[in-house]
């Protein structure tokens, strides 16, 4: 998978690709990530990005013409028979899912389009296939929504997780929470681990760990099983 990501602050994104997970993934080249700096698509001497709105009114908006350079930029720089989706993380956007992540890790690319403190002029929204928003709070910028998006999709494509790790024991995966896991030692403070996960009886510890996925579905996410909590 080929991941676009536009930007005014590329470096923000060093941390979390460039550990774990991602890291590997790239490594791996199960995943190539690609970063575009915004700016070098502003043609006027200040390069600005961004004005000031018509019709007045407090802070800033993103001009229409760098972010469309941008974007076809990416495209020319693209294979044309890719499966893509352009995806601008926003508040007004659908609330992103593990559906949500599973079905873009379809995709052969993802382009980000990452607005920065002010919103971006209205004829920008053209350009995207899909918004998608990470909850119902605002941010300073699309940033953060691409990495979290970012993680989650990667954990969908195939070999991405090694045999430590595994997304079919996440939360989430089969629409349930996941179930408690425990490591050594056997006693912690008091704190003891169940006995069925010591017994070696494969049978049964499968019946407890999805009861147990269910019983903290209903009690901390009742939403999750469309029960009435
Ligand atoms: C996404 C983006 C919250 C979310 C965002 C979310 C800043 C949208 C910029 C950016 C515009 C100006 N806030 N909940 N903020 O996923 O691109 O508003």
């Amino acid at each position: 998978m080929l991941i676009d990501i536009i930007t005014l602050f590329p470096e923000m994104f060093a941390g979390v690709f460039g550990e774990s997970i991602i890291k590997r993934a790239v490594e791996k080249k199960i995943l190539e990530i690609r970063f575009t700096q915004l700016r070098d698509f502003a043609f006027d001497k200040h390069k600005h990005v961004d004005d000031s709105p018509f019709g007045g009114g407090a802070g800033m908006v993103l001009k229409p013409e760098p972010v469309y350079r941008a974007v076809r930029d990416v495209l020319n720089r693209s294979d044309e028979n890719f499966s893509r989706k352009i995806i601008f993380p926003d508040p007004g956007g659908e609330v992103f899912t593990q559906a949500k992540a599973k079905s873009l890790a379809a995709q052969e690319q993802l382009i980000f389009v990452c607005g920065h403190y002010e919103g971006f002029d209205a004829r920008i929204y053209d350009l995207a296939d899909e918004l998608i928003s990470i909850g119902d709070y605002v941010l300073t910028g699309g940033e953060l929504p691409a990495m979290v998006i970012v993680d989650a999709v990667a954990r969908m494509l195939p070999n991405v997780l090694g045999s430590a790790e595994s997304a079919a024991t996440d939360s989430f995966f089969d629409g349930l929470l996941g179930f408690p896991q425990y490591t050594r030692p056997r006693e912690f403070e008091g704190k003891i681990v169940p006995e069925v996960l010591l017994s070696g009886n494969h049978a049964e510890i499968k019946k407890w760990r999805e009861e147990q996925s269910l019983n903290l579905t209903r009690t901390r996410r009742p939403d999750l099983l469309g029960v009435r909590s």
